[in-house]
């Protein structure tokens, strides 16, 4: 079974004004089919790899050929990253139990945008900022290139509750160098419903 390129759950205009049509078109139809093309191309190379399901070829990355790591990667967080968005006002709102907990380990919801925005803004060159569930604590981190929380080659490993894409393909059409705007826009459109749904189905 190859991977396929998912269709956006919204039209590439629906996140303006924090995303623009333009970067969604790229960021999409080239950018992230450009990961599962050469996905599918390196698991056809090696039978071992084949109908492996991708979170269990991104949780032994380490011993598996690069192209794994970056394009399985970057299939993974791509197609959860379309699906963390909604238009504005089409969100909703973070759930009681995602709010208290946020309170709890990462001090309110103000504290938890800054260390967030940070952790994206603070990434040297490309990569993912992210809200993870490990060991029964919601906690903010960071990961270079495709690489996720599910990879053994992780510095945090757990859940992901939501990610934020930081390659600069996802901003610099509209933001230019201005990563810091582009992450204080991205929470106009976070796709609270869904967050929510990972929050629950990670604390089980
Ligand atoms: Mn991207």
């Amino acid at each position: 079974m190859a991977f396929t390129l998912p269709d956006l759950p919204y039209a590439h205009d629906a996140l303006e004004p924090a995303i623009d049509k333009a970067t969604m078109e790229f960021h999409h139809g080239k950018h992230h089919k450009t990961y599962v093309d050469k996905l599918n191309e390196a698991v056809d190379k090696d039978d071992s790899l084949k109908d492996r399901a991708l979170e269990d070829l991104l949780a032994h990355v380490s011993k598996l050929p690069k192209a794994i790591r970056n394009n399985g990667g970057g299939h993974w967080n791509h197609s959860l990253f379309w699906e963390l968005l909604a238009p504005e006002g089409e969100g909703g709102e973070p759930s009681e139990a995602l709010a208290a907990q946020i309170d709890r380990d990462l001090g309110g919801m103000d504290a938890f945008k800054e260390a967030f925005n940070e952790a994206g803004a603070g990434q040297f060159g490309s990569g993912w900022a992210w809200l993870i569930w490990k060991d029964g604590k919601l906690k903010v981190t960071s990961t270079p290139n495709q690489d996720n929380p599910l990879m053994d080659v992780a510095d945090e490993r757990g859940e992901v509750i939501l990610g934020a894409d930081v390659w600069e393909h996802a901003y610099y059409l509209k933001y230019q160098n201005r990563r810091a705007d582009y992450l204080k826009a991205f929470w106009s459109v976070v796709n609270w419903n869904k967050v929510n749904a990972l929050f629950d189905a990670a604390r089980g």
